[in-house]
């Protein structure tokens, strides 16, 4: 089963088999960890998500979906790039925002991933409230068949940190 870990601290700087980023449909660089991912891992990851947009994904990647390129100079062999939905108060995106994890462990496991450190998707720029995204993350990773052995969660406020540890030995 799989272990999954809490750690405070930058996603950018974990050493893992494979970083989860929180991009946009375009695959082409934004704030929050889509930027410090691209300025940590340098111009290979860039280049790489416009081969992507050049072939395969040439409309975007959509929303719940999730695809890998190379982690450039991270400490990570890959970056596997997902599209969280953003918040809305009227409609229940749940499903997409669960899609996100789900869809990344099936990448990981086809890339061969042992240990993937996930940011809180969607719970920044995107406006998720972290409680939710907390419970949403913990859930579906522990409900997600997958051969990778380590999930690691990387938070970088002290805030969301204590809302993660509870969720994690509360559930
Ligand atoms: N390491 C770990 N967590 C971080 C880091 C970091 N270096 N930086 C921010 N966080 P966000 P989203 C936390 O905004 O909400 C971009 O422009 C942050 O506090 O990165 O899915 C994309 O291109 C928050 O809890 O992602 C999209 O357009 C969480 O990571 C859009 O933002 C996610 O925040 C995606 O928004």
């Amino acid at each position: 089963m799989v272990s999954v870990t809490l750690v405070r601290g930058d996603i950018t700087e974990q050493s893992v088999d494979a970083v989860v980023n929180a991009a946009n449909s375009s695959l082409l660089g934004g704030g929050g960890v889509d930027g410090a991912i691209h300025r940590k891992g340098g111009p290979e990851i860039l280049a790489a998500c416009r081969a992507l947009r050049a072939s395969h994904y040439g409309k975007g990647l959509r929303t719940g979906q999730a695809v890998a390129t190379t982690a450039g100079r991270l400490p990570a062999r890959w970056v596997i790039h997902t599209v969280g939905p953003v918040w809305s108060a009227t409609e229940d995106r749940s499903d997409l925002l669960a899609s996100c994890y789900r869809e990344s462990l099936r990448v990981a496991d086809e890339l061969g991933a042992e240990t993937v450190a996930f940011p809180a998707i969607s719970t920044g720029i995107y406006g998720w409230p972290i409680d939710d995204g907390a419970r949403i993350a913990i859930d579906t990773v522990r409900s997600t068949s997958t051969e990778v052995r380590e999930v690691r969660l990387v938070v970088f406020d002290h805030n969301a940190f204590g809302i993660f540890e509870d969720q994690l030995s509360g559930s």
